[in-house]
């Protein structure tokens, strides 16, 4: 409850940071783009991580607005970096349920996007499969608008839901992101290995993308990339980092 009562005023005093963690590509090694996570400069806790107040401001309303903070951040972001040469990169955004069940964010896209001229297809929206299954049918129309305008979506912690195949099935979608649950044990648990391998090659035969998530050692990146894994994103290749740590790094091409 205290930090309830402090994330509105947090909102309004600029507390929060869009931290980027890199996504790369594992032919190439490449980074490719960045996934933006949020950040909490607490006056007195110091850094406060997304797992302590998204689920509250959630529940409380905030992520709202600040999930508005994030779009509009993340959108700013692609200008400047089409602007200040690297406009190839893509940017990742994570949709909390509410958003993707009220009636704001379409409009609220149509608005950055018209605005600010982006290229669409370098905004990705990552989707949990428990928020989209709160009202499927609402979220199949919600994720077809957003590939209407352009814009990229991706199913995030995908295999973790307990309907991940009718998620296939039901939504138009460009990636999904394999969660880290299953990258963690590939080496030494027979099950995952063979479950991360056949969910890429589903997602192929779908015609989707795969970025694999968690990815922490060079045995989980060469099995990824053996399996045809196109992308990885962990702490292997890099953490999540302010915004100037990640430009340096995208600069140098890692
Ligand atoms: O950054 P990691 O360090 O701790 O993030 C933890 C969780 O918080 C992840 O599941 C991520 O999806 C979620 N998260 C991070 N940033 C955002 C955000 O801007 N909006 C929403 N809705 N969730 C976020
Ligand atoms: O949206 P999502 O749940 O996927 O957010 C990514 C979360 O995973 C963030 O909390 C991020 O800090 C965390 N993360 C990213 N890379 C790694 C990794 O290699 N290992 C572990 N343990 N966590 C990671
Ligand atoms: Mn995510
Ligand atoms: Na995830």
């Amino acid at each position: 409850l205290l930090l309830e009562s402090r994330l509105w005023q947090a909102l309004e005093q600029n507390e929060f940071e869009l931290y980027l963690q890199a996504q790369v590509e594992l032919e190439g090694g490449g980074v490719i783009g960045a996934e933006a996570l949020l950040r909490w400069h607490h006056p007195e806790l110091g850094m406060v991580g997304p797992d302590r107040f998204i689920p509250i401001a959630e529940e409380s309303g905030l992520i709202l607005p600040l999930g508005d903070w994030v779009l509009r951040r993340a959108v700013e972001r692609l200008q400047l970096w089409r602007d200040g040469g690297l406009g190839h990169l893509r940017l990742a955004v994570n949709l909390s349920a509410r958003q993707c069940h009220g009636s704001a964010l379409l409009p609220q896209l149509d608005r950055l996007l018209a605005e600010s001229g982006i290229n669409p297809a370098l905004l990705e929206l990552e989707i949990t499969e428990s928020a989209a299954m709160q009202d499927p049918e609402h979220s199949r129309k919600l994720l077809r608008e957003l590939r209407s305008r352009g814009l990229k979506v991706a199913i995030d912690d995908f295999g973790t839901g307990y309907s991940s195949l009718s998620y296939l099935k039901l939504f138009e979608l460009d990636r999904i992101k394999i969660d880290r649950g299953f990258v963690k044990d590939i080496e030494t648990d027979p099950n995952d290995a063979v479950i991360v391998a056949a969910t890429i090659a589903l997602a192929h035969s779908l015609g989707l993308a795969v970025v694999a998530e968690g990815v922490e050692t060079a045995a989980q990146r060469e099995f990824l990339r053996s399996k045809g894994c196109e992308e990885a994103q962990g702490y292997l290749f890099a953490r999540p980092v302010p915004v100037e740590q990640f430009e340096a790094l995208a600069r140098a091409g890692m």
